[in-house]
């Protein structure tokens, strides 16, 4: 049993209540860290860090204030995140209950809370598939150097193992008397603007650390596509290796990813980008790009705040049913397919699709921890009536390409028509 949770121990002589609720947040991270950060023998949690430090970054961007993220991988296993944003705020709390006061950005990187978050964003995008935010990146790293650059001035904290070192204290005054302060240490005067932390995994945790590349840049590519404008440098100096993701058209830039060594079926991609009210002061962002090709299988990649679902949810069914009902109705009413009388299924419309949705809401509501399904209801009229509208005027407006896709779709339809012929026709023989 931990000092801290023996009864003998008397807790108020040398530490103050919420600073034992700060210690004894660190010690069951520390404890369990799985729960927290994932999979510690695997690599899932140790990569896992990496991407809840730039979460809080995108969350930055997605705000307004941000639009540059850093990723390097250093020599000896640390990992920097540097972004353009505001920078943490550094001033200190006087509301903090704590004695001494301390800044904000040491409580942001020191008390677990239920979101996770500091950035108060309409949209809490990021959380990630865990949502635990940088505290527990702290107390799993062996050391941490959080940096700050705010109005001229660089300012800094350091801890280990989630502890803060070099604590100053200074004495204020106040109209109610004299009061301590631990305000961040200055580094000196900066042009610059913006947040970096920089952390080593504890190898007390996760035993060895080894970062893969491809693990960090294949998400950080997503997160380039998912989050338009954002541009996020990855650099490992371990194998002097970088890589720039940046990239124009949001999502279209993800299926043109997608498709890179497939063939295309028509030149258009379908691209539609809007928000939308639902219930009184709820907006929602909805994102879609889809690129037919000349392959059988659907490629379908669904997200919500940028984690992905991939048992799709209530989002998927509203982009499903708003496509079938649109592509129906125009091959109903086009002059090709006037003679044919084809009864078409989702599967059909799907054939060789690449498509990707992102949507973008406050508090989604996923069906389970691992956020792979989306229930939210609101999400499926939303995703309806986007889709509806702007695959109507797409289809209008691009007539070739509508004329392709309708072709392969009323192909896939006859081939399942045939296929189930032939087997009705197998069996009466056997
Ligand atoms: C809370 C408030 C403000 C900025 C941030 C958090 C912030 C957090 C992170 C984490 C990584 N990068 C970040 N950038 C900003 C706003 C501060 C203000 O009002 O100036």
């Amino acid at each position: 049993m931990s000092e801290m949770q023996d009864k003998n121990y008397s807790a108020e002589e040398s530490y103050g209540e919420d600073a034992i609720q700060v210690l004894e947040g660190l010690e069951a991270v520390r404890k369990r860290p799985g729960m927290y950060i994932g999979d510690t023998s695997d690599g899932t949690g140790l990569h896992h860090l990496v991407f809840e430090v730039v979460d809080n970054s995108i969350d930055e961007a997605l705000a307004g204030y941000a639009d540059h993220i850093n990723v390097t991988i250093n020599r000896d296993e640390s990992i920097t995140v540097v972004d353009n944003g505001r920078g943490i705020p550094t001033d200190v709390k006087m509301s903090d209950k704590h004695e001494p006061k301390r800044s904000a950005a040491e409580i942001a990187l020191t008390e677990l809370h239920a979101g996770g978050k500091f950035n108060q964003n309409s949209y809490k995008v990021s959380g990630g598939l865990h949502g635990v935010g940088v505290s527990c990146v702290n107390a799993l790293s062996s050391w941490l150097k959080l940096t700050v650059r705010r109005e001229g001035v660089e300012h800094y904290l350091n801890f280990k193992k989630g502890v803060l070192q070099d604590r100053l204290v200074e004495k204020v005054q106040t109209p109610n008397g004299p009061v301590e302060v631990s305000p961040m240490h200055v580094s000196g005067a900066t042009d610059r603007r913006g947040t970096e932390v920089q952390f080593l995994p504890d190898a007390e945790i996760f035993g060895t650390v080894d970062f893969h590349y491809e693990v960090l840049s294949s998400r950080l590519r997503e997160l380039s596509f998912l989050n338009n404008g954002v541009k996020i440098h990855l650099a490992d100096l371990r194998k002097g290796k970088d890589e720039v993701f940046q990239f124009a058209g949001g999502v279209s830039g993800f299926v043109d990813f997608i498709n890179r060594d497939k063939t295309k079926i028509h030149d258009n991609c379908f691209y539609t980008n809007k928000t939308v009210t639902v219930n009184p002061e709820e907006n929602i962002n909805v994102e879609v790009a889809m690129q037919w090709t000349d392959g059988y299988t659907e490629n379908f990649l669904a997200y919500t705040n940028n984690i992905p679902q991939k048992d799709g949810g209530t989002h998927v069914n509203g982009l499903r049913s708003a496509m079938t009902a649109v592509i129906k109705r125009y091959i109903e009413e086009s002059e090709f397919a006037k003679k044919e009388k084809i009864d078409l299924t989702g599967e059909d419309i799907r054939e060789g699709l690449t498509c990707v949705l992102s949507l973008k809401m406050p508090e989604p509501k996923f069906s389970s921890q691992t956020k792979d399904k989306l229930v939210s209801s609101e999400a499926r009229p939303a995703v309806e009536q986007v889709v509806r509208t702007a695959l109507e005027s797409y289809l209008q407006e691009n007539p070739k390409d509508a004329r392709i896709i309708c072709e392969k779709i009323m192909d896939a339809a006859r081939a399942r028509e045939a296929a189930r012929k032939a087997r009705e026709t197998t069996r009466r023989k056997g």
